[in-house]
């Protein structure tokens, strides 16, 4: 099925559907995932929008794995994509940035063949002052043999992935996602509290036109990626500059680049070696989503997807965004260029 000018109104529900026919040995698990996580996104939209209005703001007093202070809503997001998704029988697990290990399936619901990772509120140091947060998550199919998922399930490369998307808590809440047919992106209407059809088949502009990096910690970049800052500002004289935007908030650098063209850059550093951001939580997602919008990613050496997770909190030094300011990236850190499987 194809969407490109949109002449009717198209939900999301009625999409998954439609894109489920096109595979006639679709089991519909996937699709319940994906309603799942829309319905999840729903009740978190709902109760972001409300964070300035009820006495939800703040630390939760607990540290999550990273020994970052967690939000109220950090730890609200994530029981509520736990609870949405126990207990539909397609999960064998989950993973999540904010749980130190594996999430099971309760005993007493049955376990389906896939896994699901997810970051339930990324940027959530930004809540407190009215910042666009977002979701973002990655289904894998189970690869062991016993019912339930185990750490292998999890451990998986990124290009294994059969679904991967995020939603942004923006001036409106968006879901996007692919399921390797295009990247597809929905417009929750709030006052119908359906996700509709507004972005279809995304594609990423090519060369960007942003640069996205929190340049404060260019005194510990190592003197590659100094010179690849300089390029991609037009210092060097191989190109025009491009412009910088930097939310500080993944998803939404993310999705600004995706839809106006540009790259999201969050390098190594001295004090951080392997950087900031997780593997399995949000590079290898949004490496999903950007390389079937025709864009790439890498960590600077490697294809993001190619990687082999050894840990389930990860991290990995990103480049991710329009496939020629990646390649750029790739060829001055000393990386392949990378050939994109965008559709
Ligand atoms: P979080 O997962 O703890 O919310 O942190 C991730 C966030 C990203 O949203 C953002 O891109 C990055 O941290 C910003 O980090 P920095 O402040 O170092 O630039
Ligand atoms: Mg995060």
């Amino acid at each position: 099925m194809v969407y490109n000018t949109p002449t009717s109104v198209v939900t999301i529900d009625r999409f998954i559907i439609e894109q489920e026919r096109l595979h006639p040995e679709a089991t519909g698990e996937l699709s319940g995932i994906l309603y799942d996580l829309a319905l999840a996104a729903k009740i978190i939209s709902s109760k972001v929008r409300r964070a300035g209005l009820v006495d939800i703001l703040g630390s939760a007093e607990a540290e999550n794995v990273q020994g970052e202070m967690q939000q109220k809503l950090d730890v609200f997001a994530n029981e509520t994509i736990v609870k949405a998704l126990d207990h539909g029988g397609r999960l064998c697990a989950m993973a999540s940035e904010e749980v130190p290990d594996i999430i099971p399936i309760p005993d007493g619901f049955r376990c389906g063949k896939y896994c699901l990772l997810f970051d339930p509120l990324d940027g959530s140091s930004n809540i407190d002052v009215n910042v666009p947060v977002g979701t973002v998550f990655s289904v894998v199919r189970k690869i062991t043999r016993g019912a339930r998922g185990e750490l292998e399930d999890m451990l998986q490369p990124g290009r294994r992935q059969v679904a991967a998307g995020y939603v942004i808590y923006g001036s409106s809440t968006m879901l996007v996602y692919t399921t390797g047919q295009g990247v597809h992106g929905f417009t929750l209407d709030p006052s119908i509290g359906e996700f509709l059809l507004s972005h279809p088949n995304i594609r990423i502009p090519d060369p960007g036109r942003y640069l996205s990096v929190n340049d404060s910690y260019e005194q510990h970049w190592d003197e590659p990626v100094k010179a690849l800052m300089r390029r991609y500002r037009g210092l060097d004289g191989e190109r025009k500059a491009m412009s910088v935007r930097y939310v500080g908030s993944l998803v939404a650098d993310f999705h600004r680049n995706l839809l106006g063209g540009g790259i999201f850059c969050y390098p190594a550093n001295v004090k951080s070696p392997q950087g900031k951001l997780r593997l399995l939580y949000e590079a290898n997602p949004l490496a999903f989503v950007v390389e079937q919008a025709g864009g790439a990613a890498t960590d600077g050496t490697r294809r993001i997807l190619d990687i082999h997770p050894t840990e389930l909190h990860q991290r990995i030094p990103l480049y991710v965004g329009s496939k020629s300011d990646v390649d750029t990236a790739s060829a001055m850190l000393g990386g392949e260029k990378l050939t994109g499987v965008g559709a």
